[in-house]
């Protein structure tokens, strides 16, 4: 008998939440070595502790060919010219892809190659779909002035990995720009 409850599951827009998922929310303390602006980020750390994203994640089932999904809410701002941003992973099984959709609000995502290191920008909006090809880092960015509301659809054994990123972080950071998002080396900030 196929259990509805698990089954199922509906979005609150209003109020961030996903029936059944307990959200994970990340603060700004939590995001420590993710901006490259080290001072800009020492000096809002020091005003506060504001809330960066929460992710209520759904993982009906464990098997293989089963899938998980998640809805990220990513809150406007800026660390410097950084726009607020997840902490950005690796899947732990490497192969792993990950299909992404806009809900609400402006952003991008930062996408990069963990063999060559290419990294590409894509604009993730309402009604846009964003492909992450497996053995990419991929980090979510908010450039806009609303909470960015999206849904992530992976397989249930992608896992995260987040250590490889916090290790050497990602070679691209993105900044606004006369109100646009640009992608620039790290080292260039
Ligand atoms: C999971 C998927 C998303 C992220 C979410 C938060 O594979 O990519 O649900 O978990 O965008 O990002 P992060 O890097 O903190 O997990
Ligand atoms: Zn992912």
């Amino acid at each position: 008998m196929l259990d509805l409850d698990r089954l199922l599951s509906r979005y609150n827009p209003a109020t961030g939440e996903l029936a059944g998922a307990k959200p994970v929310e990340r603060r700004l303390a939590d995001l420590r070595g993710c901006f490259a602006d080290m001072a800009a980020y020492e000096a809002a750390l020091a005003a506060g502790n504001p809330l960066l994203y929460r992710v209520a994640s759904v993982e009906p089932a464990r098997g293989e060919g089963d899938l998980h999904y998640g809805v990220g809410c990513i809150m406007p701002g800026k660390i410097g010219n950084e726009y607020f941003m997840t902490k950005g992973h690796l899947h732990a099984w490497r192969p792993a892809a990950e299909f992404y959709f806009g809900l609400t609000g402006e952003g991008v995502m930062l996408l990069e190659d963990e063999a060559t290191g290419e990294s590409r920008m894509a604009p993730l909006r309402p009604h846009h779909a964003v492909y992450v090809p497996g053995h990419t880092a991929h980090r979510t960015m908010n450039a806009g002035a609303v909470p960015l509301t999206y849904l992530g659809v992976y397989p249930a054994r992608a896992g995260h990995d987040y250590g490889a990123i916090a290790q050497r972080n990602f070679r691209c950071v993105v900044v606004g720009r006369a109100g646009q998002p640009v992608m620039i080396e790290r080292n260039q900030l």
